[in-house]
């Protein structure tokens, strides 16, 4: 067998959601519509649609979510029973103000985040809170245009605020904007739905790549000033709050030894990672200045902000890993970051996918988890998400304690023990700062990227299907009990 390694004592284990794939009860409280209330079904062919408001008919997985507004306590019960340190989860910024705008914050929704990080104290398990994950009021996408309007930096900031000095003494970790990276594929087949989700965008059909990279790279920078004033309020309140930026690592490889290829993986890298310099550094790189005075992005910007940049720097960085990509250059075309034309996702024959496509790639883990240490020497790393999205099958259970179904999922088993190895490999080998695992989704959620239910992650089963038929009821998975030892055991039986 391979060799493992121990984790740290203080090693953060455990499990993330989000709140808008697990919640369910999108419409109580006081809770208003958000921008993932209005996106339908979709699978793996087809792409989610974003509809104007909610409409009669169609179906909506986040209303229904897995009702983790009412099971919270059961759900917990379990992640317990697993030994998780911690657990990720967001606010629903509709519950606390449901259009954004308004002055006063919804008690309701307060008090429901009370219950809720109350609950994971008495249990022993750290709260890790995400301010903004896909979750933006809808109201501030129709009335004001998301984020590509300076208004919602402000609006974004009375939310941080109240969040942050109602819940200071019962979450210590935070982080700003979920995945903040992922909108920078805007050539990809996704695009229309992650600048959606991350900032409330939604191009006219018409518009030109530049037009979209305009909207895109503006409503960025208004997140990234919203996130800094983030970070300058919680150290003003608490200077032992940590509060960190949120990115999707995915490495992106060069297809061939060719020079060209070369260089075309590291300007898809350039592109996507400069949100980590602003947060990190509180300054974009050169690459992009040199971008936005080429092409006159990114206009609307005061000194202010780059102050305000300057002073809320991250206490730490949160990242998602699923896959890494491969990448050539375009022949005809010279690679800049403005053209992502220049540069062709290709598959990569050397590693298997999983049946949504994504690229299984444990090293991959380890190779950015190095990169990230070289760029940014010191800095706590935790991994926010990791996790493989299967079909599972629910069976007759033989020798599990007390339930009567289960599900056989060796192949998450193996997707995770390898992960795990990398991290450890890059921890116990590299010197990696990492403090924590959450792996995704614990138990069973919505898929934010396809709306399903059938994508599952967790290690907990979860009886509902796409159209929210079904018992709702827990099921362990023989996951549950592997990643049990492997906290028991600090990670060193895997
Ligand atoms: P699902 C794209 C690429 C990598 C991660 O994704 C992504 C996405 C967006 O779909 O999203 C993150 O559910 C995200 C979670 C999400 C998780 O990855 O599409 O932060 O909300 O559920 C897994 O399989």
């Amino acid at each position: 067998a391979k060799k493992t390694y121990k984790m740290a004592d203080d090693f953060l284990w455990g499990g993330a959601i989000a709140a808008h794939q697990a919640e369910g009860f999108w419409d109580v409280d006081g809770k208003g519509v958000s921008i993932a209330d209005v996106l339908t079904a979709g699978d793996n062919q087809t792409a989610r649609q974003i509809t104007d408001g909610v409409v009669a008919g169609e179906n909506y997985p986040n209303h229904h979510g897995v009702y983790f507004y009412e099971t919270y306590k059961e759900d917990l019960a379990l992640l317990k029973e697993m030994g998780f340190k911690a657990f990720r989860t967001s606010i629903a910024w509709t519950r606390i103000f449901p259009n954004g705008d308004e002055l006063e914050p919804n008690e309701k929704g307060l008090k429901f985040y009370d219950d809720l990080f109350d609950e994971m104290n008495r249990l022993g398990i750290e709260p890790v809170v995400t301010l903004q994950h896909f979750e933006m009021p809808y109201h501030l996408v129709t009335a004001y245009g998301g984020w590509y309007n300076r208004k919602v930096i402000d609006f974004f900031e009375r939310y941080a605020r109240v969040v942050l000095t109602r819940y200071k003494d019962k979450v210590k970790y935070w982080m700003t904007h979920n995945e903040i990276s992922n909108q920078a594929s805007l050539a990809d087949a996704h695009s229309t739905f992650q600048v959606w989700v991350n900032s409330g965008l939604k191009f006219d059909e018409k518009a030109t790549l530049d037009e979209k990279l305009e909207k895109m790279y503006q409503a960025a920078h208004n997140e990234l000033v919203a996130s800094a004033r983030a970070v300058i309020i919680a150290h003003e309140l608490d200077a032992n709050l940590k509060v960190g930026c949120m990115l999707a690592e995915t490495p992106i490889y060069p297809a061939t030894t060719k020079p060209e290829d070369q260089l075309a993986a590291l300007k898809a890298t350039q592109a996507r990672e400069w949100f980590a310099d602003v947060h990190v550094r509180g300054a974009y790189p050169a690459t992009l200045e040199t971008m936005f005075a080429r092409k006159g992005f990114r206009k609307n910007v005061t000194e202010q902000d780059f102050d305000e940049l300057k002073r809320g720097t991250v206490d730490y960085f949160a990242m998602s890993y699923y896959m890494s990509w491969v990448v050539r250059a375009v022949a005809e075309k010279t690679v800049v970051l403005d053209d992502q034309r220049s540069v062709a996702l290709t598959p990569n024959t050397e590693i298997q996918a999983s049946d949504w496509g994504w690229n299984i790639d444990p090293k991959g883990l380890r190779f950015v988890l190095n990169q990230l240490s070289d760029r940014y020497p010191n800095l706590p790393i935790m991994i926010v998400e990791n996790g493989f999205g299967a079909y599972d099958e629910l069976v007759a259970a033989e020798d599990t304690d007390n339930a009567e179904l289960t599900v056989h999922d060796g192949y998450r088993i193996d997707y995770l023990r390898e992960h795990i190895r990398a991290f450890e490999e890059a921890v116990a080998l590299d010197g990696v700062n990492l403090i924590g695992y959450l792996s995704w989704a614990p138990f069973d959620i919505v898929s934010a990227g396809t709306g399903e239910m059938k994508k599952r992650y967790g290690y907990v089963y979860v009886d509902l299907d796409d159209f929210g038929n079904g018992s709702g009821k827990r099921y362990k998975k023989d996951s549950f009990y592997w990643y049990q030892q492997v906290i028991n055991t600090q990670g060193q039986d895997l």
